[in-house]
């Protein structure tokens, strides 16, 4: 199939946006096989069945690379109470925050979390998403983490999205041991790591790296075991104060570092040097009032590539808008897929799954411009409307 009259952001070479007006696009096969000016499509594509898109903007397919979607309950009590002055941290502390959906997420079946969860996946479908990543981390025992995950997979049958997951067992201190954060990474955290992915459930290990969670040299036992294991890594690091993680992160050469708000001039050279994405959570930001923003001048600065995702979680992040988040078309398309160390997605190319996002607009610009404006016009997933 040719897409025709179109106005392309294939998000390569020099200009910005890559963007090519007047332009086509060859697909087959569920993958890009030509993208370019109109004028130059190659003769052997001239016969193939054509489509005019009627002088719309055609983007990569949104990519959502940090969502905790799969989870049990809601915190809007929560938020609530923030609202009313109550920190997140003392929230935290009161056994409130993520505990509260630890609880909810042990108590609910498999068949339930995948229920509540596709409703979120279909909003950020409805916004042209493509692929999504599903972190666990709200079960903290061995069944439970392997639930969560065995349902983000069951996500991508369900729907027409592609997963990818991240083993986050390093999440939070699970009440049956606080205090004891060395044994639950010995008897829990670290052997349910070895049995999902023994299942094929893990594409990748997070953690979280926070005085109230884990420590560097706690994730440093985490992600030398996900070595062990071949899988690449990513942290939750430097959100609500600076205690190494994205060190430690760069060190690991992960895939992201994300939050980052307060990562220094030291970090942001680590990442540029190990060529770890950072991950930035607007949603996150917003909801806990937070005051410290990332240095981004510095990442570009820099070149730390810079992606943005929902962080869709009922605590700190509940959000399933990736237009909300995006603010930059790169953060949400190259550099997402680059934050989940995929190369077959994220840019409209040659070779490149045909996940595309047709908007009713005509720049890039005013995709990130309006606020809780939805312009998708149509979603192509592996070359299927
Ligand atoms: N950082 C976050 O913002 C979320 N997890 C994390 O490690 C918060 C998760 C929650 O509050 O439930
Ligand atoms: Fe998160």
């Amino acid at each position: 199939m040719i897409l025709e009259n179109a106005t392309l952001a294939t998000m390569t070479g020099p200009e910005p946006y890559g963007l090519v007006p007047g332009g086509a696009l060859a697909l087959e096969g569920g993958r890009i096989l030509w993208a370019g000016p109109a004028a130059e499509l190659p003769a052997e594509h001239h016969n193939r069945v054509r489509r005019d898109i009627g002088g719309r903007l055609v983007t990569p397919a949104p990519i959502d690379c940090h969502t905790h979607i799969v989870h049990g309950g809601d915190r809007a009590r929560e938020f609530e109470m923030r609202l009313e002055g109550a920190t997140y941290e003392e929230v935290a502390r009161a056994g409130g925050g993520i505990l509260s959906t630890v609880r909810a997420t042990r108590g609910a079946s498999e068949a339930d979390l995948l229920a509540t969860a596709l409703p979120r996946v279909d909003a950020l479908i409805a916004e042209g998403v493509a692929t999504i990543e599903v972190k666990s981390g709200y079960g903290l025992d061995h069944e439970t983490e392997l639930a969560m995950l065995r349902t983000a997979r069951a996500i991508g049958r369900e729907r027409p999205i592609r997963v990818r997951t991240s083993f986050l067992g390093a999440h939070a201190i699970p009440p049956e041991y606080a205090g004891r954060t060395e044994a639950y990474l010995a008897e829990v955290c670290l052997p349910a790591l070895e049995a999902a992915h023994a299942e094929g459930l893990v594409d990748a290990v997070d953690g979280f790296c926070e005085a109230i969670a884990f420590s560097p040299a706690q994730i440093e036992r985490v992600f030398a075991r996900a070595r062990d294991l071949g899988l690449p890594v990513k942290l939750h690091a430097e959100q609500l104060s600076h205690l190494g993680g994205t060190a430690l992160a760069a060190r690991f050469k992960a895939l992201s570092a994300d939050h980052v708000e307060y990562a220094t001039d030291e970090d942001t050279r680590a990442l540029a040097a190990s060529g770890t994405v950072a991950v930035l959570l607007p949603g996150a930001f917003y909801t806990l009032r937070e005051t410290q923003a990332p240095p981004v001048a510095a990442f570009r600065a820099h070149g730390v590539p810079i992606a943005l995702a929902s962080d869709c979680n009922p605590g700190s992040s509940p959000m399933t808008s990736i237009l909300l988040a995006m603010n930059a078309l790169r953060g949400i398309t190259l550099n997402a897929a680059r934050a989940l160390g995929l190369s077959d997605c994220g840019a409209l190319a040659p070779g490149m799954r045909a996940d595309l996002a047709v908007w009713n607009v005509e720049h890039p610009a005013e995709l990130s411009y309006r606020i809780g404006f939805n312009p998708l016009a149509e979603r192509i997933f592996g070359g299927a409307q």
